[in-house]
């Protein structure tokens, strides 16, 4: 039975918990968070003991789910990796270009891989469709993420971009299976200081170039991809919903939610995670593709800031991450 101790009891900590929960040869040992009330709920749900100290928690587990505020990732991630323990990550990997460096040579060191993070599209069906049709299809020419989100509270781009878009950035080096070399940014803005639509003109490492279409005050929550290689195009489908023919009018619901469309694909992210906790090999997307990820978010704000393309700087990839899937 692999113990896992959940770091956060937000929207996705709770998730992954009860994940968890259901899962074959897994449990929940411990549930982390300091709001009492709400982990104590989580931890006698899922049938898991609880602390404020997420520390305590990693002292007594098999592996670890980091799922607490951004800003505290990276000292949860390290301390998982001093202990050699596995860890599912939630994206971002960290808030600061610099921890999540900490992060990837602290794997390093250790010599061999421990985290996996929670770039979940990689597990979303719609997205390995477009992944498995690209495989015979060459090089890519032109890689096309639309991501709508519905409006919440205002942010700022730079929010944005560690928040939401690091999910399309990692998904362009993921399908392309390039880097991405420069960027550029563009940005309507929104009320206040917040920043509204945002487009990102990035050139890849193998010649190609891809955009990020961003909007966060869409009609209803949508994500796609579209990608013109050297011998063809792939869309990605539609999520299923159904046609309506009413009233002289052909209609679809958008849903307005960002969770409910990817549950399963938590679901089987989760399954992936756990199976690799149990043959002590991580699989899927890696500490350098959160590093890299991050750089290129770093870029963009540059970008932002100059109105000029702004290159991303990466280091050379540590061996421990070469040959993953990115
Ligand atoms: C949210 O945090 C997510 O992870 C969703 O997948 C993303 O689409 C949304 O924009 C984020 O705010």
């Amino acid at each position: 039975m692999i113990r896992v101790a959940v770091i956060g009891v937000g929207g996705m900590g709770a998730c992954h918990a009860r994940n968890i929960a259901e899962s074959a040869g897994a449990a929940v040992a411990w549930v982390a968070d300091p709001a009492t009330d709400v982990a104590r709920a989580l931890a006698s749900e899922v049938g898991a003991s609880w602390t404020a100290d997420g520390h305590e928690a990693l002292a007594d587990c098999d592996a670890v789910v980091v799922a607490c505020p951004d800003r505290f990732h990276a000292e949860f991630v390290l301390d998982a990796i001093d202990r050699r323990l596995p860890v599912l990550c939630e994206k971002p990997l960290t808030v600061e270009l610099d921890d999540a460096r900490r992060v990837v040579d602290a794997e390093s060191a250790a010599g061999r891989r421990l985290v996996q993070l929670g770039f979940m599209r990689v597990y979303d069906e719609r997205h390995e469709q477009v992944r498995d049709a690209l495989g015979p299809l060459g090089p890519v020419h032109h890689l096309r993420c639309v991501h709508r989100n519905t409006a919440g509270a205002p942010r700022t781009v730079e929010q944005l971009l560690v928040e939401s878009v690091i999910h399309d950035i990692h998904t362009v080096r993921w399908l392309s299976g390039d880097e991405i070399v420069d960027v550029v940014t563009s940005v309507v803005p929104g009320p206040q200081s917040s920043a509204r639509f945002l487009l990102l003109t990035c050139r890849l490492a193998g010649g190609g170039v891809a955009t990020i279409e961003f909007d966060d005050g869409a009609a209803g929550y949508e994500v796609s991809v579209e990608v013109s290689a050297e011998h063809g195009n792939v869309v990605s489908s539609d999520p299923h919903r159904a046609v309506v023919r009413a009233d002289g009018r052909i209609s679809s619901e958008i849903g307005d939610d960002w969770f409910a469309p990817f549950l399963d694909t938590y679901r089987r992210e989760m399954r992936v995670w756990l199976d690799s906790v149990a043959s002590a090999s991580a699989t899927g997307p890696t500490a350098w593709d959160g590093f890299a990820a991050q750089a290129v978010v770093g870029a963009a704000v540059a970008s932002h800031h100059s109105g000029a393309v702004e290159a991303v700087d990466l280091p050379p990839q540590p061996d421990l991450h070469r040959n993953e899937d990115a």
